[in-house]
C-alpha cells in the first residue's frame, strides 16, 4: 500500500470509531501550515511568544549543553520560526534536518533558511514522522545529534503514542544525542480555552480546514457549511480536545464507504496535551532520557526541556 492508500484506510478506520475521529496531522496542507502559523501570532495563543522568549532567554546555556558541530534534526518544523535563535546561535552546526509532512510549506521554509544561512548545510525530510523515515546523509559528519521537537506537538499525542514518539526519537539522537523539547504546562483552564477559541475565528478556520483538505487529496464530500469549532479544556485529562460538530443530520462519503453523522454529532480532530513538569519527565524517563535542564517563564506556562539519553 502506498502512503496515500495507507493514509485513506487510517481515515476510514477513525470515522468508524465509536466517536468519529481524524488525526490532527490531516490539519496541515499548505493552507492549514499558514493558519497555523496565523494561529502563532493570535493574543490568546499564548503559546508561541512565550516559547521564543524561553529560548532567547537561555539562549548561552542551551547552546552551551548541545556543544559544537551538531546535526540539528527538528520534528514538525513548519516556517521554522522558532529554529532560527538556535541557527543563529549553534556552534559550528553541522547541518539542519527540518522534518516536517506539510510538503509546499516545507521546502519554502528550507528555501528561505537556506538564503539566511548561506554556509549551513539544510536537508529537509518530507515525511509523516509517526511512520518510518530514512534521515539524509550530511556531507559533514556532525559530532552528535540533536532532535529539537517545538511547539508542545508531543502534546497532540496520546501520552501512549508520545511515549513510542519519544522512543523514536531516542533512537534517533543516537548514543550521544540528545532531545530539546517544547513542552506546554498545565495552567487556569480558561487560559488555555482562550488560546483555542480566539476571537477573530482562526482557529475555526483552521480546524475545518481539516475538511477541504480531506475533501481535495482524498476525494471526501464533507460540506464545510454545516460544521462548528468546538474546543474545551478537559481538566481531570489535562487536554484540549477540539472536533467539529455537525449541525444537521448528513451522511459523509470517503473510500467508497458512507458514514451517518447525526445532528450535533461530533467529529474529534485533536487533543492538545498539557503537562506538568513531573509528568513529562516520568514519559521522557520511560522513553530514555532525563530532563536535565527544564526552562520555563516567569508565568510558568511553557517550558523547554534539555533531555540527555539515560
Ligand atoms: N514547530 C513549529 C510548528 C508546529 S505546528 C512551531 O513550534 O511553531 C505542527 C507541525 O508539525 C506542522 O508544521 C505540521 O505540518 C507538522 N506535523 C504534524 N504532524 C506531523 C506528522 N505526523 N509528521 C510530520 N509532520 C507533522
Ligand atoms: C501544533 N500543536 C501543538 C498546536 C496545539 O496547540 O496543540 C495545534 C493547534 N491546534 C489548535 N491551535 C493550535
Amino acid at each position: 500500500m502506498n502512503a496515500s492508500a495507507a493514509e485513506l484506510a487510517e481515515i476510514v478506520a477513525g470515522l468508524r470509531q465509536p466517536e468519529k475521529t481524524i488525526s490532527p496531522k490531516y490539519f496541515y496542507d499548505e493552507r492549514g501550515s499558514q493558519l497555523f502559523d496565523a494561529i502563532t501570532q493570535l493574543p490568546e495563543y499564548y503559546q508561541t511568544e512565550t516559547e521564543l522568549g524561553i529560548m532567547h532567554d537561555n539562549m548561552a546555556e542551551i547552546a552551551g549543553l548541545v556543544g559544537p558541530q551538531a546535526s540539528l534534526i527538528e520534528f514538525g518544523s513548519g516556517s521554522s520560526r522558532k529554529t532560527r535563535a538556535l541557527l543563529e546561535n549553534l556552534q559550528e552546526l553541522a547541518v539542519y534536518v527540518p522534518v516536517d509532512i506539510s510538503r509546499d510549506h516545507l521546502h519554502d521554509a528550507a528555501e528561505k533558511i537556506r538564503a539566511e544561512f548561506p554556509g549551513l548545510e539544510v536537508l529537509p525530510v518530507v515525511a509523516d514522522f509517526t511512520r518510518s523515515f530514512a534521515l539524509p546523509s550530511p556531507s559533514v559528519m556532525p559530532l552528535r545529534n540533536i532532535v529539537y521537537f517545538p511547539g508542545s506537538t508531543i502534546g497532540n499525542f496520546s501520552h501512549d503514542a508520545a511515549q513510542e514518539l519519544l522512543r523514536v526519537m531516542h533512537q534517533e539522537a543516537g548514543e550521544d544525542g540528545a532531545l530539546l523539547i517544547g513542552v506546554d504546562l498545565q495552567k487556569d483552564g480558561d487560559i488555555i480555552e482562550r488560546a483555542y477559541n480566539d476571537s477573530a475565528g482562526v482557529t475555526a478556520q483552521f480546524n475545518l480546514n481539516m475538511l477541504r483538505h480531506l475533501n481535495r487529496e482524498f476525494g471526501a464530500d464533507f460540506d464545510l457549511e454545516s460544521y462548528t469549532h468546538k474546543a474545551e479544556y478537559n481538566d481531570a485529562e489535562g487536554r484540549v480536545e477540539i472536533r467539529l460538530v455537525s449541525s444537521r443530520p448528513q451522511t459523509i462519503s470517503i473510500g467508497g464507504e458512507k458514514f451517518p453523522i447525526a445532528e450535533g454529532e461530533a467529529i474529534l480532530t485533536e487533543y492538545s496535551h498539557k503537562y506538568t513538569p513531573e509528568g513529562f519527565a516520568a514519559m521522557a524517563e520511560a522513553a530514555g532520557f532525563t530532563v536535565t535542564k527544564a526552562w520555563t517563564d516567569a508565568d510558568q506556562l511553557f517550558s523547554v526541556q534539555y533531555c540527555a539519553r539515560n
